[in-house]
């Protein structure tokens, strides 16, 4: 049987690729197991600057596994949700490195929220996203109800809720709900050309990026100013502040390593 989720490795970056192509790469219980094992050992990882998470064949991802998901103890959505699909979100926000989403094809239901719990998320021209919970009685989960509001405004997050209609990748694009809409062609190479770019940048100071940006969701401005002191003070003693000082004095471009500020 062919694994559920495709783990390769490219320079410094590590690709997910959603392996259940016949099911649109439906969530099923393994499928969440693999992806949370992979995330667990690119958390660990120093060589690992940055991860691409795609799914195979034409969809990027359906959502919950609707044959699976819901029997045995999953019978209780709240348990599948503390046991897989909250993790997951935590997982993917809390890792201090890049995490790109390459939606190449639907992005449906919890398939939707986990490309927006991606730091950039891209989609090809033919894909498209729906919040399609609706339309099986439930409401989005998997982050849907905080991702939505804050990156299209709470109009249009409760229109895509409620309504459950589906939206190209280019209106995604001109609402603000992703990075970017690509063309179909090429897809794949110019996914994997901005992630290897991320790759070589200064990794630390993305994760501090991430770090201020989940902050700042729940911060007064104040309380927030005070975080960019303090994740800066701390960027200020990195090899790659160093690198990025000399090559800008230098009038070359920086060689980042990504290595952290040296204790004490
Ligand atoms: C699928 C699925 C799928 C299994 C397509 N499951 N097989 C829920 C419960 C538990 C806990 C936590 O949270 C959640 C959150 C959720 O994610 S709820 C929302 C779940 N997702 C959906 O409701 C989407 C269901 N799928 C669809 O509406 C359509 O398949 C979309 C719009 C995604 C794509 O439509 P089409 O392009 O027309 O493809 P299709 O419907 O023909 O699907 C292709 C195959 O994939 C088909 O199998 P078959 O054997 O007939 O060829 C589908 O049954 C299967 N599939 N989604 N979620």
């Amino acid at each position: 049987m062919a694994e559920d989720l495709l783990v390769t490795t490219v320079g410094a970056v590590r690709i997910l690729t959603l392996n259940r192509p016949e099911k649109l790469n439906a969530l099923s219980p393994a499928l969440h197991e693999a992806l949370a094992e992979a995330l667990a050992a690119i958390e660990s990882d120093d060589a690992i600057h940055a991860v691409l998470l795609t799914g195979a064949g034409r969809g990027f991802c359906a959502g919950a596994d609707l044959t699976q998901n819901l029997s045995g103890d999953l019978r209780d959505l709240g348990t599948a949700i503390d046991k897989y699909y909250n993790p997951l979100v935590r997982r993917m926000r809390a890792l201090p490195k890049p995490v790109v989403a390459a939606v190449n094809g639907v992005a449906a239901g919890a398939g939707a929220n986990l490309a927006l719990a991606a730091d950039i998320v891209i989609a090809c021209a033919s894909a498209n996203f729906t919040q399609a919970f609706v339309r099986i009685g439930l409401m989005p989960d998997a982050g849907g109800t905080f991702f939505l509001p804050q990156l299209v405004g709470d109009a249009r997050a409760r229109g895509l809720a409620m309504l459950g209609e589906t939206i190209t990748a280019a209106e995604a694009a001109t609402m603000g709900m992703i990075w970017r809409c690509l063309p179909d062609e090429g897809f794949g190479q110019a996914a994997l050309a901005l992630v290897t770019s991320l790759a070589t940048k200064p990794t630390q100071a993305i994760a501090a990026m991430k770090a201020a940006f989940n902050a700042a969701a729940t911060n007064s401005l104040d309380a927030q100013l005070d975080l960019e002191r303090d994740l800066q003070r701390k960027l200020g003693r990195t090899p790659d502040f160093a690198e990025g000082m000399r090559a800008f004095a230098e009038k070359r471009p920086a060689r980042f390593t990504g290595a952290p500020a040296p204790q004490g």
